[in-house]
């Protein structure tokens, strides 16, 4: 496939309830979408950095400057048979693994197309279903998070994650676990607790969580390994986790038994094929995180959990959480049992709204070779 023009669009999404973690609050996505253009085969790809440098260094801003100046550059005329040659073609921008993979994401999309399998089936899937979680933000009071809690449980979702930070945690899940003991309920601190705060966090095992997501600081495995030993409860690495390599390194020094993994936050499919592999060669089991995508990323992600060793509900729910409208057909139901089916169809599964896409566009920009 020959990549005649990329283009770059930002999309502006309000989403249907805000949501907050431990570094700050989003009530409205701004979305970088990136297509190639190949031989008559779109492929689309969704940047999954946010507003703000706060969740990673990456943001939109910097994704477009990357892709613009760096990585579409370095597609742009070229003859790429597979996604998978896309990351030694990136390889010598280092970092911003979010604006490769919306890049290598893409070449994947389209390649799909042009062979006319699943975008599933390509990725290596084995899984007919996914079994789907949500992940709640912090809320403006208690009442309102045991009652967000309450609906979701009522759609079926198999796992209730919420988001800690000091002064939003002991109480809130005490709360949820009085009402609900029975539920698989998992907390994700994005980074808010320290080495010190070992005492306060071991309190959490009272609740029996899944898990405790990024406890502490986003780049760390050795001071998560110190706190895994003293817990009894599974530490998960989301942030801390940036390619195959960094999940090596993380289980064979124990810094968690359950990896996150995120399409963007690794760099694209390739390395997060590669990721899975690795935990599934350490007997971890892995699941698919969430970073309030459109429907494409959402698709994506969709395609990736169907790898046989993602074993846990993922933070993948249903379009109508997040958006009034989504930019993708149909949009992503879950169902009563809480898990989406897989679609038969070759590509992702999903038309992609281009009318829809252009209402909602505020910046657009073509590159050709
Ligand atoms: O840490 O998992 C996270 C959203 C933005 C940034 C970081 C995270 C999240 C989520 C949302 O938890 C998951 C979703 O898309 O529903
Ligand atoms: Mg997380």
């Amino acid at each position: 496939m020959r990549i005649e023009a990329v283009t770059l669009r930002e999309i502006r999404m309000p989403l249907v309830q805000f949501f907050e973690t431990s570094f700050g609050r989003t009530t409205e996505r701004r979305i970088l979408l990136v297509t190639a253009h190949c031989e008559g085969v779109t492929g689309w790809g969704e940047c999954t950095a946010g507003e703000h440098p706060f969740y990673n260094e990456e943001s939109i801003d910097t994704a477009w400057y990357v892709v613009r100046e760096y990585l579409a550059p370095a597609v742009l005329g070229r003859n790429i048979e597979r996604g998978r040659d896309v990351p030694a073609l990136l390889q010598r921008v280092r970092g911003h693994r979010m604006a490769k993979a919306a890049v290598e994401n893409a070449v994947w999309d389209a390649e799909a197309q042009a062979r006319a399998v699943p975008l599933w089936q390509l990725v290596g899937g084995t899984q007919r279903e996914i079994a789907c979680g949500v992940s709640i933000g912090i809320q403006d009071s208690p009442e309102q998070l045991l009652d967000k809690i309450a609906t979701e449980l009522t759609a079926g979702y198999q796992r209730i994650k919420v988001k800690v930070k000091p002064g939003w945690d002991v109480d809130i899940l005490c709360r949820i676990r009085q009402r609900w003991p029975g539920i698989t309920l998992s907390c994700d601190a994005n980074s808010a607790y320290r080495l010190e705060d070992l005492d306060h966090l071991r309190s959490f095992e009272q609740f029996r969580l899944l898990m405790i997501e990024q406890p502490l600081w986003n780049d760390d495995f050795y001071f998560h390994a110190q706190l895994q030993k003293e817990l009894q409860t599974a530490v998960c690495l989301d942030e801390a986790i940036l390619s195959a390599r960094d999940a090596d390194a993380a289980l064979q020094l124990r810094a968690c038994r359950i990896v996150n993994i995120k399409l963007g936050r690794v760099g694209g499919f390739t390395e997060a094929i590669a990721t899975h592999d690795v935990c599934a060669r350490h007997g971890v089991p892995v699941w698919c995180g969430g970073m309030l995508e459109s429907g494409i990323g959402r698709a994506h992600n969709i395609a990736m959990s169907t790898l046989p060793n993602f074993r846990l509900p993922g933070d993948v729910s249903a379009s109508k959480r997040y958006w009034k409208e989504d930019i993708i057909e149909p949009a992503v139901e879950v169902s009563p049992q809480g898990t989406i089916a897989i679609a038969d169809e070759p590509g992702r599964g999903y038309e992609v709204r281009e009318d829809l896409i252009d209402r909602l566009t505020v910046r657009k920009e073509t590159l050709r070779p």
